[in-house]
């Protein structure tokens, strides 16, 4: 089955919360820098003590090879992965990979993004982000639910595992993607989750509407 991965974009006290009502629903956890800046690295340490998730760091790394090291090295303390952007060149994102492997962990490459801006610049390149993601024998893309037909290309040009965000909040519809997926790739929703009414109820919802479209 397609994994749910929970977008944990809030502050310390809250996300704590929330990650302890939706543990049941959910296959993973993304903290990204709205998270670890209003707290620090150690969130994850205590998202761990809750639920014992993967959880996958959202830096989205993007600097020359020697600092990419040094991220890489400090942020990897924590964690089961990290993302990178690829724009950079292949050496930026080898510096990450080379950290990560030996610590058996993920590294898993930015190929085109969700939001509506990703049209102009990181589009145009996206596939070949996606091929070198295959070339580097990375762990993992992240791809857009918000488009389709994108999301299938970038999986298929990579044959790797995707992240993928859009779901509810940015419109990506889940019917839509489901048959584009497979049991080792992840559906990352935040918003739609953590600012319903009810996170526990909503990721019930989606975990079970995973389930039901999988079939
Ligand atoms: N994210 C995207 N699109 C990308 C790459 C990453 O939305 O192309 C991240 C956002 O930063 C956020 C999550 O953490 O995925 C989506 O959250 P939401 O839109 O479901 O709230």
């Amino acid at each position: 089955m397609v994994k749910l991965m929970l977008a944990l974009d809030l502050d310390k006290e809250r996300a704590l919360k929330v990650a302890e009502e939706v543990k049941d629903y959910v296959d993973a956890i993304k903290v990204g820098y709205p998270l670890v800046l209003s707290s620090s690295l150690e969130i994850v340490k205590e998202i761990k003590d809750i639920c014992e998730k993967e959880v996958i760091l959202d830096f989205k790394v993007a600097d020359i090879p020697a600092t990419n090291e040094k991220i890489a090295k400090l942020s990897l303390r924590y964690g089961d992965g990290i993302i990178v952007h690829g724009f950079v060149g292949e050496d930026s994102v080898k510096a990450v990979r080379d950290v990560a492997k030996p610590l058996n962990k993920k590294t898993i490459l930015v190929t085109e993004m969700s939001h509506p801006g990703a049209l102009r610049f990181i589009q145009p390149i996206a596939n070949e982000l996606a091929i070198m993601a295959k070339k580097l024998e990375l762990d993992g893309i992240v791809a857009p639910s918000t488009r389709p037909e994108r999301l299938r290309e970038l999986k298929h040009l990579s044959n790797l595992p995707v992240l993928t965000p859009g779901v509810g909040a940015q419109g990506g519809r889940l019917e839509e993607i489901i048959k584009i997926l497979d049991e080792n790739d992840y559906i990352i929703i935040g918003r739609a989750i953590y600012n319903s009414e009810d996170p526990k109820k909503m990721a019930k919802y989606y975990k079970e509407k995973i389930r039901a479209l999988s079939k």
